[in-house]
């Protein structure tokens, strides 16, 4: 990974919280995709009490803490970020760097948006029960439905974005709703987005931060504030 004094082309940001089993192999992931290109990589830490930090710092992380959830965690790196492109990618090996290229490209050409998802053909999930693929379902419809969009994924992280595009939309969601708030801002701004298959597998090691139905709470809870603020 370069040094930075000058502002790098791409940013990845990756949440962490409690992924020391992880966190090298998701880094070295990327540099062995991103060698050659211009990049940072922007570690959010949560306040992990494991050997996430001091891994992700001998790895040459840049690394930021925020103790508010995952959600904080990623906005507090859009406004961090160096990078002009900024990738947001789990720490848990669910995300296969390989498609950090598309994600980057996306951009390049024009897009403000770029969302993974599992449910376009060439996409997939290792990693989802049938309870969370239903409500992820429901809340797709939902926000379609609501907001005007053509969304076929809702609740997945690995995105990429435009930095001042993603900085214009005030974000607020602190926890797992935050995908779902971007993907309702970006509609409601009209931001041009688009989907690229992307395969989720099951996470390597540690536990999952996720809890199924007070987060799925959250994230209805964001459709409909969202909706009444329209
Ligand atoms: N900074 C920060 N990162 C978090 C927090 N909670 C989760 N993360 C990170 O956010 C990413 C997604 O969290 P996961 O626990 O994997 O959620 P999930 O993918 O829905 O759950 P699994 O399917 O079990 O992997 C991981 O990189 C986590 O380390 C948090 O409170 N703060
Ligand atoms: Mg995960």
């Amino acid at each position: 990974m370069p040094e930075h004094s000058h502002k790098p082309h791409v940013t990845v940001i990756i949440p962490t919280l409690n992924e020391e089993g992880n966190i090298r192999k998701v880094m070295g992931g990327v540099k062995g995709v991103l060698n050659g290109t211009d990049y940072e990589i922007l570690v959010v830490d949560g306040y992990s009490k494991d050997r996430t930090v001091p891994i992700a710092t001998s790895l040459g992380a840049r690394v930021i803490y925020d103790s508010r959830g995952k959600g904080s965690a990623l906005i507090r790196g859009f406004h961090e970020a160096k990078g002009e492109i900024l990738i947001s990618i789990d720490a848990d090996m669910s995300n296969e760097p390989k498609e950090m290229k598309l994600l980057i490209d996306s951009i390049e050409i024009g897009y403000d948006i770029c969302m993974g998802s599992r449910f376009i053909t060439g996409g997939g999930t290792q990693d989802m029960p049938l309870h969370r693929r239903f409500g992820n379902r429901v809340f797709v419809i939902l926000v379609n439905a609501f907001f005007h969009a053509h969304y076929s994924d809702l609740c997945y992280g690995y995105r990429s974005f435009r930095k001042d595009k993603i900085r214009e939309l005030a974000l607020k969601e602190n926890k797992f709703a935050i995908e779902t708030e971007i993907s309702i801002m970006a509609a409601k701004r009209h931001l041009k987005v688009i989907e690229i298959p992307s395969v989720e597998k099951k996470r390597d090691s540690g536990d999952a931060k996720l809890h199924t139905f007070s987060d799925g709470w959250s994230i209805l809870r964001t459709i409909l504030v969202n909706l009444v603020q329209r």
